[in-house]
């Protein structure tokens, strides 16, 4: 049996990008897993955030990790700051982190442009590090963009294990290239993303029919006017990739379906697959939004298992550190 740890942001809307690239993979392995899902809300308070709604948000991710078919029989969710012990870590970590590593982290570079900067920031790898490595995790699917972070987690645990003892697992990234990065129908040079500027270049998973019918509609596309493999743009590729991502085709198959259609065809069948996924999951949500004392039930049950794991790699830690 393989440790999953995953996470997502409470830090915004959740997208179709943040359903193909991690929570439909989450469904997939918690079968036969010994699966982690959490809502990262240390992570999200490095970005300015007004706390009435963030606090709603985690209710509503928790929600959405269940409506999208996390099942809390066979996975545990939680949310990270209901467990110390990931900020404990972090803090240990950082005093093995050399500075240079992060300045290199691409997602810091693009946050520190757009937002003010701050430590947290800066420190936000190393503090997904902690919640991957207190869990001896084997496998953590996420989209393409946090490779680079999975890539420093393993190198924080082997500095540690060279230095201190072997103490940690080396956790692997499952990223399924396809559909890795889906990209803003507005923009499509850059990432589908909660923080998007232009709502229309985003599709949320609550989003109502009519508006999932306009941003489909209103998506750019090129100058030409009928698919075909002669000239994939990026924005092309990405209607294409989002289309067989839906269908639960290969790029390829969906290429083959939709060579020679007018883009006006292939927005209609894009429109009819991500209606038929996104409804139910709407519907789902709504239903267990209104239960709150069930939600909390589950995101107890996933504090008190996460802490049952985590406190031994910390003790663990602390023991190899000199801490205790
Ligand atoms: P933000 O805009 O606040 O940085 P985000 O939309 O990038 O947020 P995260 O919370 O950072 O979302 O990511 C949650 C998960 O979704 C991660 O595994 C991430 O790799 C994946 N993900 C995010 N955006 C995309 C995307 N456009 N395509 C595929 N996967 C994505
Ligand atoms: N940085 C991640 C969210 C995240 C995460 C994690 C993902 C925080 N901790 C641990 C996997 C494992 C992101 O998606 N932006």
């Amino acid at each position: 049996m393989k440790t999953i740890f995953s996470g997502v942001q409470p830090s915004g809307n959740l997208h179709i990008g943040n359903y193909i690239g991690a929570l439909r993979q989450w469904v997939n392995v918690q079968e036969g897993n010994d699966a982690l899902f959490c809502i990262v809300d240390l992570h999200a308070i490095t970005v300015p955030q007004d706390p009435k709604a963030l606090r709603e948000k985690v209710l509503e991710v928790a929600a959405l990790y269940l409506a999208c078919g996390i099942d809390p029989k066979k996975a545990h969710i939680f949310i990270q700051s209901e467990n110390p012990d990931h900020s404990y870590l972090a803090w240990i970590l950082n005093t093995i982190t050399p500075f240079g590593q992060l300045q290199r982290m691409t997602q810091f570079k693009e946050k520190s442009q757009k937002h003010e900067e701050n430590l947290g920031l800066f420190d936000y790898p190393v503090l997904m590090a902690s919640d991957i490595l207190l869990y001896q995790t084997d496998e953590v699917p996420v989209g393409e963009d946090q490779k680079q972070h999975i890539e420093l987690t393993r190198d924080l645990a082997e500095r540690f294990n060279k230095r201190f003892g072997e103490t940690f697992k080396l956790p692997n990234p499952v990223i399924q290239s396809q559909t890795a990065r889906i990209m803003s129908l507005q923009n499509p040079a850059s990432k589908m993303s909660k923080s998007d500027n232009n709502p229309l270049g985003t599709i949320n998973l609550l989003d109502t029919e009519e508006q999932i019918r306009e941003k489909i509609k209103k998506a750019v596309t090129d100058s030409n006017s009928k698919v075909s493999k002669d000239h994939g743009s990026e924005a092309i590729v990405n209607l294409l990739t989002i289309y067989s991502a839906f269908k639960g085709i290969s790029f390829n198959k969906a290429q083959d379906e939709m060579e020679g259609k007018a883009y006006s065809e292939l927005k209609n069948s894009i429109t009819e697959v991500v209606l038929e996924t996104l409804l139910p999951i709407r519907e789902k949500y709504e239903e267990i939004r209104k239960d709150e004392k069930a939600l909390r039930d589950i995101l107890d049950e996933g504090r008190e298992y996460a802490i049952s794991k985590s406190s031994k790699t910390l003790l663990d830690v602390k023991q190899k550190v000199g801490l205790i």
